[in-house]
């Protein structure tokens, strides 16, 4: 640029999470919030994550967005974004040099343009919550270049939520749990909560089968609009089954239950893909490769005499089965003995490391 302008510049990254108690349905479109409550494993940070690079100055013409190189036109127009980007700002505080001097006031942000640009390790909607850690990486790289300060524990969270749902999950590790709020008309309580952190249970795994890294039919959003109006499995989810579950998933999660954790897992994974059977038209994300992962875990655990995995799906058909540290090898024999081609795509593969790598 020529203006001669500062550009001040952060860089944060965010890992993608895991529902284990599903969130399909929202109670109110305008300020994405959903019908019920949810929790989340947040995956590690080494594994997949979003990495995303936020940067302000008066010198830029625009509001500009890059995914993975690319940009995309009208990016900064999309109301997530900008529910994100003007919600941080909205909390910036004035920047000071170390000396105390302030370099730019809270009006001073105000008047700056930013330019994003983001990449992921994983394949972008595979089913695999790209936009939770894309999201999640965008306000927590916003938040320190803002030097955004919380009005109240969670404000973030409340703020990625509305870039979109599941990203609220993503802005800490361990075990989050995203209450679905509706005390105040703002909606500023549908927030997450760490229920559990990183360090709490360390032995747990999840192997990840990415059985299509193709982009998915239906999106999540127009999904579960159709799930709201149309299914009335939907509604009975969400008026009496998920509480139950939620209260009983983390105490488990607390307890290190395995199996009552994978139980509750598998349950309400089958009941997310029972609701979508239930929309008319109906919406498929498993296909049969998913659908034979089912089968194949339930054999292991009758054979093991306990549950000692458990399968989740989210919107599309890749597993995630989550086992713990002393299974986990064990549980990656089982898949590549049936399904060897995930091994040769995935699993010390230098095309696919570089390729994570760059
Ligand atoms: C979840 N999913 O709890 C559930 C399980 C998919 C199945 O959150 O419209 O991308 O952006 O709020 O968060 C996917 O939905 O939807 C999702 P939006 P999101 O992880």
């Amino acid at each position: 640029h020529t203006s001669g302008a500062p550009i001040y510049m952060e860089t944060s990254s965010a890992p993608t999470n895991i529902a284990t108690i599903k969130y399909w349905g929202k109670a109110d479109a305008k300020w994405n919030t959903p019908i019920n409550d949810s929790v989340s494993v947040t995956l590690n940070q080494d594994d997949l994550k979003a990495v995303t690079t936020v940067a302000a100055s008066t010198a830029f013409e625009n509001d500009r967005l890059w995914l993975n190189g690319e940009e995309e036109e009208g990016a900064a127009d999309n109301k997530r974004f900008r529910a994100c980007v003007d919600g941080v700002r909205a909390l910036a505080t004035e920047k000071k040099d170390d000396d105390g001097k302030v370099l730019v006031t809270k009006e001073d942000w105000s008047k700056m343009k930013i330019h994003v640009s983001s990449y992921n390790t994983f394949p972008t909607a595979a089913g695999l919550a790209s936009s939770a850690a894309g999201y999640a990486a965008l306000v927590a790289a916003l938040a320190l270049l803002f030097g955004a300060k919380e009005e109240f524990p969670g404000q973030l969270t409340s703020i990625a939520r509305q870039g979109s749902g599941s990203a609220c999950r993503s802005l800490s590790g361990g075990f989050v749990a995203w209450r679905k709020g509706g005390k105040k008309e703002d909606w500023s309580d549908s927030l997450a909560e760490q229920v559990a952190d990183e360090n709490h249970w360390p032995e747990i795994r999840a192997v990840i089968m990415v059985v299509s890294d193709a982009k998915k039919d239906t999106s999540s959003t127009a999904g579960m609009s159709t799930s709201v109006e149309t299914s009335l499995l939907l509604k009975h989810r969400a008026d009496t089954v998920v509480s139950q579950r939620m209260e009983a998933i983390e105490k488990a999660f607390l307890a290190k239950d395995f199996e009552t954790f994978g139980q509750l897992t598998m349950a309400d994974s089958n009941q997310f893909h029972a609701t979508c059977l239930d929309t008319y038209p109906p919406i498929f994300y498993m296909n049969d490769v998913s659908k034979s992962i089912i089968r194949i875990i339930h054999v292991y655990n009758k054979w093991a005499g306990k549950i000692q995995a458990a399968y989740t799906f989210d919107a599309g058909p890749n597993a995630v089965i989550f086992t713990l540290e002393e299974h986990a090898v064990e549980v990656g024999a089982l898949m590549l003995h049936y399904y060897p081609e995930f091994g040769d795509k995935y699993v010390n593969n230098p095309d696919f490391e570089k390729k994570i790598k760059d």
